[in-house]
């Protein structure tokens, strides 16, 4: 029996394109503003041991309660400056600017 040896392309492993992300650190959005285009997914992920949440619901973003290492996803289909905070911890504050590419 043969075993396939070479050949084929490597599997790609990058990261998906259109896939942005903001990290939950230190009770803040990093980045606080990011830009992105229209339709693309953006990505948080709390890496504090405290809970946070993305809580804008005039734009359409409430999360769930996020714990450590949780992830809210939300796609931006139209143009705008979409302003954000964390309910829990009103002071942090964050903007997605999405331009129309
Ligand atoms: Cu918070």
């Amino acid at each position: 029996m043969a075993m396939p040896a070479g050949g084929g392309p490597a599997p790609a492993s990058e990261a998906p394109a259109h896939t942005d992300l903001v990290q939950i650190t230190n009770f803040a959005f990093a980045p606080a503003v990011i830009t992105v285009v229209a339709g693309a997914t953006v990505t948080w992920t709390n890496e504090d041991t405290t809970q946070h949440d993305v809580f804008a619901p005039p734009v359409g973003l409430k999360s769930p309660v996020l714990n450590q290492n949780d992830s809210y996803a939300h796609t931006f289909s139209s143009p705008g400056t979409y302003r954000y905070i964390c309910s829990i911890h009103p002071f942090m504050q964050g903007t997605v600017v999405v331009t129309s590419g």
